[in-house]
């Protein structure tokens, strides 16, 4: 299995009270990000990881994104099944490239991207299955790609791949759930929170019962290189869903495949406003409205909306929901 990184945590910045008062009184407007990089001294700083983007608006409102963070949430990759030495095999190819990332305000940020997008492709195969990862590094940066998962050292994904060179991971997938997959070259906080991660869903050999699947992956941006998360967001843009919220229906089952990638922080938590969820695989359990996950830990969560509205989502360390890590969940008619 990975190992997540032994980074020392940083403590989050101060936080104006204002941003919150002004959260709440704005309803959805996405004051968050824009006002905190305003506090920070960020505003229109060029750092190393960062530039000017001449985008206005905050949030993703009127920024043009290199990917939709609305595909994100429902989109899974199942790659193609090839017949080889007589047992099928599951192709997957992810390639590692450089993309701009307008996040907030103007600052642009230099991603490290796992086909074009934060997270990389959500990957799905079955239990039982092997699949062939073929990594492909388009970056000018060494990368690679670690698994987590039961497999031999030669799969493990630890080797940097040179830039313009291709990696083949092969493994065997004997359980099924989540698993992370990340970059593993030195320094992994920096390679992770540039961007390279995703997940890989392992369904059991007979399916969950049908549901509203959501991938909604958590993560931190160092925007200015000093070692500490500036931003974060669901799904690589902060405070997306805030401004186009989830959309889900009355009582239908939600599928939430949970991950967080947040490097350079504790324990993040992840909390459902106004509802209770419960975790799969977790035995008997009573639903709750708040879990608490370490790096690269992940977690099944299924709940249903009883009531039309919207509903939060966010890590309940508000200072982080207050720098991009916020959404919302948007309960319409059945
Ligand atoms: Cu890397």
């Amino acid at each position: 299995m990975g190992h997540p990184q032994s980074t020392p945590g940083a403590a989050a910045k101060e936080a104006p009270s204002a941003w919150t008062r002004r959260r709440l009184l704005g309803g959805a407007a996405a004051l968050g990000t824009g006002a905190a990089l305003t506090a920070l001294g960020l505003r229109g700083a060029r750092a190393e990881e960062s530039g000017h983007s001449g985008a206005g608006g905050h949030g993703g409102g009127s920024r043009s994104l290199p990917f939709d963070p609305q595909a994100c949430l429902r989109s899974f990759e199942r790659g193609r099944v090839i017949q080889e030495n007589g047992r099928p095999l599951r192709l997957f190819e992810v390639e590692a490239r450089s993309i701009n990332v307008p996040l907030a305000g103007d600052v642009l940020f230099k991603a490290w991207t796992l086909n074009g997008r934060i997270p990389g492709p959500t990957l799905r195969a079955r239990q039982g299955e092997r699949i062939r990862v073929v990594f492909r590094n388009a970056d000018s940066t060494a990368h690679s790609l670690h698994l987590h998962g039961v497999h031999p050292a030669a799969m493990d994904g630890i080797e940097p791949i040179l830039p313009g060179r291709t990696a083949v991971y092969e493994v065997d997938l004997d359980r099924a759930g989540l698993f992370p997959y990340h970059c593993h070259v030195a320094p992994v906080s920096r390679h992770v929170g540039k961007g390279l991660f995703g997940l890989l869903v392992v369904d059991p050999p007979v399916d969950r019962p049908p549901a509203d699947e959501l991938v909604l992956v958590m993560g931190g941006y160092d925007i200015n290189n000093d070692g500490r998360n500036e931003l974060y967001a669901f799904n690589g843009i902060p405070d997306a869903y805030m401004l186009h919220p989830i959309q889900v229906r009355q009582n239908a089952l939600v599928r939430i495949y949970l991950l967080n990638m947040t490097e350079l922080e504790s324990p993040l938590t992840f909390h459902t406003h106004a509802n209770a969820f419960t975790v799969v695989g977790a035995g008997a359990q009573e639903p709750t409205d708040v879990i608490t996950l370490g790096v690269a830990e992940r977690t099944i969560l299924e709940l249903r909306y009883p009531y039309l509205g919207r509903y939060m989502v966010h890590p309940h360390q508000d200072q982080i929901a207050e720098r991009g890590a916020m959404g919302f969940v948007e309960v319409t008619p059945a």
